[in-house]
């Protein structure tokens, strides 16, 4: 395998040519290819535990509550009352771990497609497989546009954390992906995407978030910092089909709530900051 030379596993993809992020391994865990894709786990000498998919870094311990924390925490302060939550891809659980943290919610449905990505989780990340356990959480191994197909005007919240789009996820960046999540969302309901990266795919997003504005009344774009994925930056897509302004959380949290949801990334500063877009990419995007 390419990716692991000398002791090093690099991050080599098409999607962010001529740079590479590479961690030291200590001890590869597991490396196995699935009906969908290759999975591979090692532990890294200073990141924890890295759950790999073709290649791409999806979770590191060390730095993984900063995508799971915004990416649910934005949509998830920005609905009144989110009781139904729908994650589609997610396999590792940590999304479902911090949807799970607002007592609002009755129900999570996870839809992943590639059942090996919890089984592997489950052994070797379990504080994010943890959410598995939790009675209010079920998953669904099955592809992501056959079940919203026959789950319309079910949820207040969608949420899709996929891997990137070159292999099993490519079709969740498509318009008639967001055509059928506004069918499955109730009124008023909100939606979060991983949104790929800022300096890397400003086309794709430009592209994505102009679709997205004919379907969705309200559509906005923000970011997090990771120094494990490309270019140390992660972007989220979000629209609504009603009137919701994701830049103003409708619940604030104070610093007890912080504490006690153990949050590490997310703050309601950090919420209404992380819409603050660089000069040459508001330009593009908005
Ligand atoms: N629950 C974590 C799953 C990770 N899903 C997103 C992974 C994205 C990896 N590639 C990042 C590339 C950004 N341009």
């Amino acid at each position: 395998m390419d990716a692991i030379r000398k002791g090093w596993f690099s991050e080599l993809s098409p999607l962010w040519p001529g740079q590479c992020l590479s961690l030291e391994i200590e001890e590869v865990l597991y490396h196995e290819k699935s009906k969908y894709q290759d999975i591979l786990v090692f532990k890294s000498k200073t990141y924890g535990n890295v759950l790999v998919l073709d290649g791409v870094i999806q979770v590191t311990e060390r730095d993984e509550h900063s995508y799971q924390e915004m990416l649910a925490h934005i949509p998830m302060f920005s609905h009144p009352n989110p009781k139904q939550v729908l994650i589609i891809g997610g396999g590792d659980g940590g999304v479902a771990r911090e949807v799970l943290k607002h007592p609002q919610v009755l129900t999570v449905d996870m839809c992943e497609i590639d059942e090996k990505v919890p089984e592997v989780s489950k052994k070797y990340l379990p504080k994010l497989a943890s959410s598995f356990a939790d009675p209010k959480f079920t998953l669904h191994v099955q592809d992501g546009f056959e079940f919203l197909k026959s789950h319309e005007g079910t949820y207040d919240v969608i949420i899709t954390d996929s891997s990137d789009p070159i292999g099993p996820a490519s079709s969740l960046f498509e318009k008639s992906y967001y055509d059928l999540m506004s069918k499955s969302l109730k009124d008023g309901g909100v939606l979060a995407s991983q949104g790929e990266c800022l300096w890397l795919h400003l086309d794709l997003i430009k592209e994505m978030l102009e679709f997205c504005k004919t379907i969705y009344p309200i559509t906005d774009y923000c970011y997090t910092t990771i120094p494990t994925y490309p270019s140390g930056q992660i972007g989220f897509i979000l629209c609504s089909k009603d009137k919701a302004n994701f830049r103003k959380p409708v619940r604030c949290i104070s610093q007890q709530e912080v504490d006690d949801m153990s949050l590490k990334y997310y703050n309601t500063d950090i919420h209404k900051a992380s819409f603050i877009l660089p000069e040459f990419v508001r330009k593009v995007i908005l």
